[in-house]
């Protein structure tokens, strides 16, 4: 009985961080509720390490990749295909910026922020569309 309850406990613990790491899903859309054209939805995500993002096809066309050098230092880039359900677990804190690469130049654009982080100084730097920036500038407003 004591044996059991030990098992138990030892199992509880062992699962305690999966289970509460948290999923998230991002639809990728041609039109999003508020009538802006080629957008992820939500355009901003507050995760925590350990936490999924997963990347749903709703509309046809469109993949999430991070974008060069937006990403915490550290991270993994990663790249989903078109057309495809795409799902990444993030564990360094830091903040990522997500695009679709085909809608890139309209200002399809996200950004996940893992962890307590404030928005990098550079993150900005380098050539990004005018569309991406505003929408990204809009984004780290959250931060
Ligand atoms: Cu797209």
């Amino acid at each position: 009985m004591i044996r059991t309850l030990t098992t138990g406990l030892a199992l509880a613990a062992l699962m305690g961080s999966a289970a509460f790491a948290e999923t998230f899903d991002v639809k990728m859309l041609n039109k999003g509720a508020d009538g802006e054209r080629m957008v992820f939805e939500p355009a901003f995500v507050q995760a925590a390490p350990g936490d999924t993002i997963r990347f749903l096809a709703t509309d046809k066309g469109h993949n999430a990749e991070i974008n060069k050098g937006m990403l915490p230092e550290g991270a993994e880039a990663f790249s989903g295909k078109i057309n495809e359900e795409y799902e990444v677990t993030l564990d360094a804190e830091g903040v990522y910026g997500v695009i679709c690469k085909p809608h890139y130049a309209m200002g399809m654009v996200m950004t996940i922020a893992v962890g307590d982080v404030a928005a990098p100084d550079a993150f900005l730097e380098g050539r990004v569309p005018r569309k991406a920036k505003e929408r990204f500038e809009a984004q780290l407003g959250n931060l």
